[in-house]
């Protein structure tokens, strides 16, 4: 509590505690936005986390084989140069225990903990308009005021465990991947039963089928896998990296998604078909989600994107030793990489396994869960164990998980009751001097999530340095730069992503959930010079006011 009532605390009534920014999450997003205002505005700063620990996503999701599909040493901060040197990856992919370590390191590093609150749900953020100042109220009724509220929340920390008849009366036990029990789950000797197919469906199945008796994989939609080609990071690789850091950076920022590699200038239309497979077949022994950059209009022409769609189902046809297994794993509903492309360790090959079965839910889909088991249309099937890879309620879910309100108490559910509006993904209309970390309207999710992350930090973080410098109380983005904005989302949107009937990216994945493209499609890069434009022509579409 060092640092409370340092600037603002005359402005704080007695019964809060009162600060300049109070930051909803521990995960990069607050812990880089903590160090900002902090170290660069010399803000006084509270973070508030419902976990025991740093990490965001990371801390709640650390089912069997959960690991990142951004290559290692770019899914990494940029802004500490000393940071960068010192870190040492093992992986070509981190996975989750590496991460939390990293992000552990971060936390120590500079500092950090001391202005975190643990264990502290925020369950309610109401802008008093009579203060001029946001008041936030935690699970154990603790009061927090600051002048600034940024919510740093992560787009995929609420999850959704699908209404399934018969789950409360399951006599085994069962689990969501986005909430992991810390001591882990010991699946030998077990019969396990794994609802979804998506990017964590498709890690945790192999992991999981290693240790199991048997393994039902229930798949409701199939999915394209690229193999990541997971491999240590020798002391070379390493060595290699940090030395040529400047330069990855700087193709990370330029690149459409934030990855270290650039979209291919070249059509998949105007290579010969034997070019074409050369291509993709170099790309799928590389591994990851290079192969989404093959060629550039994977994402903007069908016929481009059939190229490559029918090239990983033969891979499926060549893996895949049972032909009719193989069919049912092959995606054909929806074109390749409009729903996120994961990238796996031997999950086709998890099917070639005796101790895994398949359950095609589209034949004959869930009806309800038993006291011993899951019953399909077809059959039931005895398990011990249930895990929900099921995704989340992304994007918007951690917003409305709390009630949050501002001008006139109008409360955030009803301001985006037929889905969200935002000016950038970093601000709502009606809500003053709140900021939104990757918000709905950005490209967050479609990215890389560092670099959208540093990004916003960044922005906003020059964004409250402007006000102060200019004895400005409050911004607030207007209605019609909001309304222009959700037109221009929703014109970049005109690719093939939409696309993907079930995408989470459309709210699809959780019934009732407006169905609304959330993520801004039109490039990181590009993204970042919008953002940029707007702060230099004096924060236009931002209505700030001196109080
Ligand atoms: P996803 O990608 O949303 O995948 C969820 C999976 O669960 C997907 O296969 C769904 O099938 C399936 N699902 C959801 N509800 C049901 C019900 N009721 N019955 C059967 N199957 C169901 O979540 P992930 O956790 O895998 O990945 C989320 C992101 O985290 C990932 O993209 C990375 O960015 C990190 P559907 O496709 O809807 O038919």
């Amino acid at each position: 509590m060092a640092n409370a009532h340092r600037h603002d605390g005359a402005r704080a009534s007695a019964g809060d505690l009162g600060f300049d920014a109070i930051i909803i999450g521990a995960g990069f997003s607050g812990l880089y936005q903590l160090y900002s205002l902090r170290e660069r505005l010399q803000l006084s700063v509270r973070v508030l986390e419902r976990a025991a620990d740093v990490g965001g996503t990371w801390y709640w999701n650390r089912y069997p084989g959960a690991r990142c599909d951004s290559e290692s040493y770019s899914y990494s901060f940029s802004f500490s140069e000393h940071l960068e040197q010192e870190w040492n990856w093992s992986e070509r992919y981190p996975a989750q225990p590496e991460i939390m370590r990293y992000l552990r390191h971060v936390a120590e590093r500079f500092d950090l903990r001391r202005d975190i609150d643990f264990n502290t749900e925020v369950v309610s953020a109401r802008f008093d308009e009579g203060r001029g100042r946001w008041l936030v109220t935690t699970a154990c009724d603790r009061v927090f005021s600051a002048t600034y509220l940024i919510t740093a929340v992560g787009c995929l920390s609420a999850t959704n465990v699908p209404t399934i008849d018969g789950l409360e009366d399951f006599r085994g036990q069962w689990y969501h991947t986005g909430n992991w029990p810390p001591a882990g789950v010991d699946f030998h000797g077990r019969r396990v039963g794994q609802i979804g197919t998506g990017s964590t469906g498709i890690q945790a199945a192999p992991v999981i089928a290693a240790q199991a008796a048997h393994l039902y994989v229930f798949q409701r939609t199939p999915n394209f896998s690229i193999p990541a080609r997971n491999a240590p990071l020798a002391p070379q690789a390493q060595a290699e990296i940090k030395q040529n850091y400047a330069e990855i950076r700087r193709i990370m920022r330029q690149s459409t998604n934030g990855h270290p590699f650039l979209l291919s200038p070249q059509s998949a239309l105007e290579v010969t078909p034997e070019e074409r497979r050369a291509r993709y077949e170099a790309a799928w022994q590389h591994g990851g989600l290079r192969f989404r950059a093959t060629f550039r209009d994977l994402l903007t022409d069908r016929r481009a994107n059939d190229t490559a769609a029918d090239f990983i189902r033969e891979k499926i046809r060549d893996i895949v030793v049972d032909p009719a297994i193989a069919e049912r794993l092959m995606p054909r509903d929806h074109p390749f990489a409009a729903k996120r492309p994961p990238i796996d360790t031997d999950y086709f090959e998890t099917f070639n396994r005796d101790n895994v079965t398949l359950v095609d839910l589209r034949t004959l889909p869930i009806e309800r869960i038993t006291p011993s088991g899951i019953k399909t249309a077809g059959a039931e099937y005895p398990l011990d164990i249930i895990v929900f890879a099921t995704g989340f309620d992304a994007m918007t879910g951690p917003l409305l998980g709390f009630d949050l309100r501002g001008r006139g108490g109008r409360a955030l559910r009803d301001v985006w009751a037929v889905g969200p509006k935002t000016y950038l993904g970093l601000q709502i209309a009606g809500f003053p001097n709140l900021f939104t970390i990757t918000g709905p309207g950005s490209p967050s999710v479609l990215c890389n999530m560092p670099v959208p992350i540093e990004q916003h930090v960044e922005w906003i973080t020059d964004c409250i340095g402007f006000m102060r410098a200019h004895d400005l109380a409050f911004i607030e983005a207007t209605e019609d730069a909001m309304a222009r904005w959700g037109t221009e989302v929703a014109a970049a949107a005109a690719t093939l992503l939409p696309e993907a009937a079930s995408s989470w990216y459309l709210g699809a994945n959780v019934p009732g959930k407006p169905r609304v493209f959330m993520p801004y499609p039109g490039g990181m890069a590009h993204y970042r010079g919008l953002c940029d434009q707007v702060a230099a022509n004096a924060y236009a579409g931002f209505r700030l006011s001196a109080g």
